[in-house]
């Protein structure tokens, strides 16, 4: 069976590419997934990538991931990040990596993004390189 890594968005990266192209980036989520899948390709992986704007999919597929014997989890929570203490608790509960992803840096950004709930309980977060941040965090996977 292949390696298969999971790539979970949170809430409003659908609107990716639309408004704020300045912090997110001109690129839709669409383009990162079909970038993604092209590297996983390469490499000789599979890639599931999945978008929610509620929280409980996000628990769902999280235990999804664990039970389905995916390699790791590359998790962009976005504003859940700050504030989900379900989504800590998933990640610490499926004993598996989970690689935290932004596209902007928010320790550069307002205060009330500067806590993550997902860094706290995450195997490492990449930050702040746009659209990269999801290919650099599925090479960072591909090496634990
Ligand atoms: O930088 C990131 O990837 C974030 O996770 C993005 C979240 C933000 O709340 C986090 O602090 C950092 C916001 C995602 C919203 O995405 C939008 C996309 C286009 C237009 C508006 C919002």
């Amino acid at each position: 069976m292949a390696t298969t890594i999971f790539v979970l968005n949170g809430p409003n990266l659908n609107l990716l590419g639309t408004r704020e192209p300045e912090i997110y980036g001109r690129d839709t989520l669409a383009d990162i997934d079909a970038r993604l899948a092209a590297r996983a390709e390469e490499l000789g992986v599979a890639v599931d990538c999945r978008q929610s704007n509620h929280e409980g999919d996000l628990v769902d597929w999280l235990h999804e991931a664990r039970a389905t014997g995916a390699k790791a989890v590359l998790l962009n929570a976005g504003a859940y990040t700050h504030t989900s203490v379900a989504l800590h608790d998933a990640i610490k509960a499926i004993q598996l990596p989970v690689i935290e992803v932004h596209l902007s840096n928010p320790h550069t950004r307002e205060e009330f993004r500067h806590k993550s709930y997902i860094g706290m309980a995450a195997k490492g977060t990449i930050a702040g390189f746009g659209a990269k941040s999801y290919l650099i965090a599925l090479d960072a996977a591909l090496i634990l």
